[in-house]
């Protein structure tokens, strides 16, 4: 049979105002320095060219301030599926609260060059769930469609850039594994939460099927 046709996806996750320094309320170190890494991915000619919106209402479940005597990093929450007690439930971080719908914080970084994707996905949007992949939460209950557009396209390849590396872009990119596309992180193109976990973070990433690479194409202005 012959080989499918080369057909890859670009996936810019969460590149929002509050995963940025100075002032995003869960500002992932250097975050806003993946710019000119992404807008150059951007001027690339990939047939699907996507981004996510971490999308919360303020009542959301993972925001520690909405739960009594929690801190926000270190203290953690379980979730359970909102109708079917038979599916296991997950242990989640608690965080500031952050990306609250329609709020500054929430839109996209200006440095995007949002004019060249064909389109934005909100995540996270239900309050009783916590979602980090670009595809669905654990449970399955709230999708994007994100699936759906990759298998409408036919796609072969998924290059996933944005914030954070050791959450949303990690939780995508295994996503993407398990979808069944050959699936990329451009390095230069994501920055972790905690730097200090990234080396084993990324390792369990490529023992996962997720392959690390570099960009080492022309930035542009
Ligand atoms: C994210 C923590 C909470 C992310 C989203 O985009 O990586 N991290 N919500
Ligand atoms: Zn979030």
């Amino acid at each position: 049979m012959a080989p499918k046709p080369f057909k890859p996806a670009l996936i810019v996750v969460d590149f929002q105002e509050d995963f940025c320094p100075p002032n995003g309320s869960l500002a992932v170190p250097n975050g806003r320095d993946i710019s000119p890494t992404v807008n150059s991915l951007l001027h690339l000619p990939f047939p699907l060219k996507l981004a996510t919106r971490d999308w919360h209402p303020p009542s959301h479940i993972s925001f520690s301030p909405n739960h009594p005597d929690t801190s926000p990093f270190t203290s953690s929450i379980t979730i359970h599926h909102p109708t079917d007690p038979s599916h296991l439930p997950y242990v989640t971080t608690l965080w500031p609260a952050h990306c609250v719908a329609g709020t500054p914080g929430a839109q996209l970084v200006p440095e995007l060059d949002a004019a060249r994707l064909h389109a934005v996905l909100d995540k996270g949007t239900r309050p009783d769930l916590e979602m980090y992949s670009a595809f669905y939460d654990p449970f399955r209950v709230e999708d994007t469609g994100l699936a759906d557009r990759l298998r409408a396209l036919a796609a072969t390849h998924v290059f996933v850039v944005g914030l954070a590396a050791d959450y949303c872009v990690r939780a995508t990119a295994l996503h993407a594994v398990q979808e069944g596309y050959v699936t990329y992180i451009v390095e230069e193109g994501t920055r972790p939460v905690s730097p200090e976990g990234w080396p084993a973070c990324r390792r369990e990433l490529v023992d996962g099927g997720v392959r690390m690479v570099s960009f080492d194409g022309e930035e542009v202005a």
